[in-house]
């Protein structure tokens, strides 16, 4: 059965719907908020709910800007040194706890995990350093990269691919 292209847009509106709970209404473009100050920035944005209290936060590394609940910015922390470069970040649940943490890939190769709890993000130390020689434009990834049930740290970069950390059960 071939459906006809408007049919076939109504549904894909239906299954969109299902998806958000919250449908949006008509940007009016009425108050608007720089939650940045100005300068110069890089890097990927990335938004997820912090500190669970069930609005999305937004992380522009190493900063993370609290929302108050109706979109406007509550309060400002730092995640780690804001003086280190940094190459990479992303966020994934490594601790298992299902809350998001942050991992991050410093430009001289160190890479420091940020660990979510009640009181902010704590930086877990490494247990073994892994040698890895930075290099520019490497992405830091986190998935179970060996189907352990246990999140893992995963650098791709122009010199290769290694493995950074393989989960251990301890
Ligand atoms: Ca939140
Ligand atoms: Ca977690
Ligand atoms: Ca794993």
């Amino acid at each position: 059965m071939k459906l006809p292209l408007n049919s076939l847009y109504h549904l894909f509106f239906l299954l969109f719907s299902l998806g958000y709970n919250h449908l949006c209404s008509a940007q009016t473009f009425d108050h608007g908020e720089v939650i940045n100050g100005p300068g110069f920035g890089y890097g990927a944005v990335k938004a997820f709910d912090a500190d669970r209290d069930g609005d999305l936060d937004i992380l522009s590394f190493p900063y993370l800007y609290f929302n108050d609940g109706h979109g406007r910015k509550e309060k400002i922390i730092v995640i780690g040194d804001s003086k280190k470069e940094y190459e990479d970040f992303s966020i994934e649940d490594i601790d298992g706890d299902k809350d998001k943490d942050i991992v991050v890939l410093y430009k001289n190769g160190d890479i420091a995990v940020f660990l979510n709890d009640t009181k902010g993000f704590n930086k877990k130390e490494q247990k073994k350093e892994v040698t890895y020689r930075p290099s520019e434009y490497a992405n830091l990834y986190l998935y179970d990269a060996n189907a352990d049930g246990i999140c893992d740290i995963i650098i791709s970069g122009l010199r290769g691919v290694p493995v950074a950390y393989i989960g251990a059960a301890n």
